[in-house]
C-alpha cells in the first residue's frame, strides 16, 4: 500500500463538507468557491477575506456559498483539506516512473515546490496554516503529513543505502521538512515564492550531501 494513500497520512476531513454532493453541479460549484476563496485568502488572509468577493469572483452569489459552507472558518478549513488532499496522487504519480528511492524523494520535492509555487489553493492553505492561531475552528495538523511520508521515502533510501548510516530516516524527514517550510515561507515573503525553485535547488546542492551516504550523487 503506498504510504501516501495510507488512510491517515495526510489527517482526516474535520470541516463539515456540507450536504452530500450528489449532482455533479454542486459538485462543481463547490469546487469554483474554493478556487475563488483560495485566491481571496491567498491574497489577503483569513481575517480581510470577505464572502461578498469569494462570491464576487466566482460568479455566485453569497448565500450559494451557504449552501456548501457553513461559514468563512469551514471554508478556510476545507481549503485547507483540498490542499493536503493533493498530494497522494502527486506522489504516487512520481512513485510510478521507476526512479530509484533518492531520485524519487528528490522529484517529489521539486514537484512540490512547483506547486507551492504556482497553485493558488496551496498558497492560501500555507498563509492560513501560518494565521491558524487566529481563525478560531481547528485546522489540519501541519507537517506532519510530510514528515510521515517523508520518513518513509527516507527509510527505502537508508535500505538501498543512499542514507548515511548515523542519519535516521525520521531525522532526514524533519530536517527537509523543515527546510523546505523555511525556503518555501521566506520566498513567498520576499519573491511571491519566484525564486522557490532556486532556493529549493540551493536546498538539494546543501543539505542532502549531509544526509546521504559519502559518496552518492545527489540527483
Ligand atoms: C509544508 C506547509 C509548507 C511542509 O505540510 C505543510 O503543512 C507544509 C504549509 O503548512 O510546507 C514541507 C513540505
Amino acid at each position: 500500500m503506498r504510504q501516501a494513500e495510507e488512510a491517515g497520512t495526510w489527517g482526516r476531513r474535520i470541516s463539515s463538507a456540507g450536504p452530500p454532493i450528489h449532482q455533479e453541479r454542486a459538485r462543481q460549484t463547490r469546487q469554483l468557491i474554493l478556487s475563488a476563496a483560495a485566491q481571496e485568502f491567498a491574497t489577503n488572509g483569513f481575517r480581510s477575506t470577505s464572502l461578498v468577493h469569494v462570491a464576487q469572483r466566482a460568479g455566485i452569489t453569497k448565500g450559494a456559498i451557504y449552501h456548501h459552507f457553513t461559514n468563512k472558518e469551514n471554508l478556510a478549513a476545507s481549503v485547507v483539506e483540498e490542499h493536503y488532499a493533493l498530494w497522494p496522487a502527486l506522489v504516487a504519480e512520481t512513485q510510478d516512473k521507476g526512479m530509484n528511492s533518492l531520485e524519487t524523494i528528490v522529484a517529489l520535492l521539486e514537484r512540490v515546490a512547483t506547486v507551492f509555487r504556482d497553485d493558488p489553493l496551496v498558497q492560501a492553505s500555507a498563509r492560513l496554516q501560518i494565521e491558524r492561531s487566529t481563525i478560531g475552528i481547528p485546522l489540519p495538523t501541519p507537517f506532519v503529513g510530510w514528515t510521515e511520508l517523508l520518513t518513509e521515502l527516507f527509510g527505502a533510501a537508508q535500505r538501498d543505502g543512499y542514507l548515511r548510516p548515523d542519519c535516521s530516516p525520521q531525522a532526514a524527514a524533519r530536517v527537509i521538512v523543515a527546510a523546505f517550510f523555511g525556503i518555501q515561507h521566506i520566498s513567498d515573503t520576499l519573491h511571491e515564492r519566484r525564486d522557490i525553485l532556486e532556493r529549493w535547488d540551493e536546498v538539494k546542492r546543501l543539505v542532502f550531501p549531509g544526509i546521504c551516504a559519502l559518496g552518492v550523487r545527489i540527483p
